[in-house]
């Protein structure tokens, strides 16, 4: 029995999910979760949205993260459906996502009976999958009194607010609907906390540093988001008047059409002239900049930290000096009133600048190249779109796109787990219909997830994607060429007959040529449905960034072992 003061647990679970903002929660069922989907099903701010399996409701969980700026959830069985849930929760670990992740678990009297149970490893031992969540979440919690649920659910959920990462939270199946008090007020958090004394001296360091500079520059990293401080730092390039550049994994939070905007800072796959100028800068403030080998090309781009004020989600570390417990967005929005207009390095970036030619469009038989391609899908892109670009050549020819203002761009550059983005376009379409997604996807990675096209035509999303067939995986050809980078062809465009099954409104359709593509997407735009145009290019055909950047990787794999003798 539950009234206004009681709840269950996975009623409690359900409202506190509604209050931090989620409207919808990303699931798959299975007899440990039925009796908790039974709870929250009855919260009628929130929506399931039910996937074709755990890997894809995770990834739809990232998207719908990205999406609004905000947590996600999903909601699986116990070890069957949570470890294949895994991967893309470690990926939303990686890319700084408050996922939560919500599982059903064994009954609570299974261990003290010494009960042999199905899904699991045939052993009494059921805490496996918690051990195994809590490498990849900030917080794993096993619910398995009631009376502690509410403090476990609000204690998780802070977690994964305020780290910016994913949590786990396992409710025994025999608890989920077993009666606790309704929630009570509370405020989630997503403020870190702040040093004043470190945030008013780092402040005056950075000031004193940055003013003294001549040739200062910004640089955008991918912790900028996850940090929010994307708008702070947007303040700082209007009062700082330098030049900026992006990380790659940064792509889609600045304003590109902004006039201290150079483009992405990526070694020898970066934007013309953006390099030149972050690495010729006496400083650079670096706000969330992450260095892989992916985001640096093999490490060939120089962060040298003597030049450097490294602004980190939670501490700026100067040469010398490092400030904890100082919030970036805080940090960022104190110091831009105290900086001296220098446009020193945006005026040394004009000099150099090279303007792009657009590219003319063919005769309409002429066979397609990924370089049409993507000079269509510029032309598509306006303030509503949000790009979402899988890994592959997609990466770099997504990356040279340019973005109007307001355009957003998403890429798992930290984690690159390929079929991600089949999931992600779902989650985001579902959290943000309003906006026009357009997924790059390559056919590799596609086949991993592809399933989720089917729950995407369910409920009744508008992505449109471009599945491009080059007939295996090029970004692997161009770092180590084998027998296992061909793939099995499909007849992707005939999935969406497939998945439509009579009742379902998706559009699919082939394009070799580019008056076929043009037709296409004329098609795809005017379609109230997912559409997904299969475009034909050559094995060999991908962008020279990739060449360049498989190049560099690869060398900065093949490393030989240093001799231990
Ligand atoms: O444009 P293109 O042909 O490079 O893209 P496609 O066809 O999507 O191929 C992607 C190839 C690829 C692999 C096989 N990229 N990374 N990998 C390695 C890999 C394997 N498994 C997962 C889950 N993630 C990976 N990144
Ligand atoms: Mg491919």
């Amino acid at each position: 029995m539950t009234d206004s003061k009681s709840s269950t647990v996975g009623g409690y679970l359900a409202a506190r999910l509604a209050q931090i903002g989620l409207r919808h929660y990303f699931a798959v069922p299975g007899d440990y979760n039925l009796v908790l989907l039974d709870e929250l099903l009855k919260n009628r701010d929130l929506e399931m949205i039910s996937c074709c399996n755990e890997l894809n409701a995770g990834y739809a969980a990232d998207g719908y993260a990205r999406a609004s700026g905000g947590a996600s959830a999903v909601v699986v069985t116990y070890s069957v459906g949570g470890l294949s849930l895994l991967n893309a929760v470690a990926g939303a670990y990686a890319e700084d996502l408050p996922v939560i992740a919500i599982s059903g678990g064994p009954n609570t009297n299974s261990t003290a009976e010494y009960e042999l149970l199905h899904h699991t490893l045939g052993k009494v031992d059921y805490g496996y999958q918690n051990e195994i969540f809590a490498r990849v979440t900030a917080e794993a919690v096993i619910i398995q009194h009631a009376r502690e649920a509410p403090y476990q659910i609000d204690h998780a959920i802070d977690t994964a607010l305020s780290t910016r990462k994913p949590v786990c939270l396992e409710v025994a199946c025999n608890i989920a609907n077993a009666p606790v008090s309704a929630p009570n007020p509370k405020i989630f958090t997503d403020c870190p906390t702040c040093d004043a004394l470190a945030l008013d001296a780092a402040v005056e360091h950075a000031t004193e540093l940055l003013n003294a500079a001549a040739k200062p520059v910004l640089l955008a990293g991918g912790k900028l988001r996850s940090a929010h401080a994307i708008e702070a730092f947007g303040k700082l390039i209007d009062t700082s008047g330098y030049a900026v550049a992006s990380m790659p994994n940064a792509k889609g939070f600045l304003d590109e059409e902004h006039r201290h905007y150079m483009g992405i800072y990526w070694g020898p796959v970066g934007s013309p002239g953006c390099g030149e100028i972050v690495e010729s800068a006496d400083l650079c403030l670096a706000a969330g900049p992450v260095f892989t080998d992916y985001t640096t090309t093999g490490h060939t781009t120089i962060a040298n930290p003597e030049k450097m004020i490294n602004v980190q989600p939670h501490s700026v570390v100067m040469p010398g000096e490092t400030y904890n417990n100082v919030p970036m967005a805080r940090f960022l929005s104190a110091l831009a009133p105290k900086l001296k207009k220098n446009d020193a390095s945006l005026i040394a970036y004009r000099r150099i600048a090279e303007e792009r030619m657009p590219l003319q469009p063919g005769p309409a038989d002429t066979p397609l190249s990924t370089r049409q391609l993507f000079a269509r899908v510029q032309g598509m892109l306006d303030g509503k779109a949000s790009v979402i670009a899988e890994t592959g050549d997609s990466w770099f020819n997504g990356m040279q796109l340019d973005l109007p203002t307001h355009a957003r761009f998403e890429i798992q550059m930290q984690y690159g787990s390929i079929g991600w983005s089949v999931g992600a376009t779902l989650g985001y379409c579902i959290a943000r219909p309003d906006r026009r997604v357009i997924a790059l996807i390559g056919d590799g990675s596609f086949q991993l997830t592809a399933q989720e096209v089917s729950t995407m035509i369910r409920y009744g999303t508008r992505p449109i994607i471009f599945l491009i067939n080059n007939g295996g995986y090029t970004i692997e050809v161009e770092i180590h060429d084998g027998p296992y980078n061909k793939i099995k062809n499909w007849d992707y465009a005939q999935l969406l007959s497939v998945f439509n099954a009579g009742d379902g409104n998706g559009m699919g359709c082939r394009a070799a040529t580019e008056g076929e593509l043009d037709a296409a997407i004329k098609k795809a735009l005017a379609h109230d449905g997912p559409s997904l145009i299969e475009v034909m290019i050559d094995r060999d055909d991908c962008s020279k960034n990739l060449l360049r950047w498989g190049a560099h990787v690869a060398k900065n794999n093949s490393r030989p072992p240093r001799s231990i003798m």
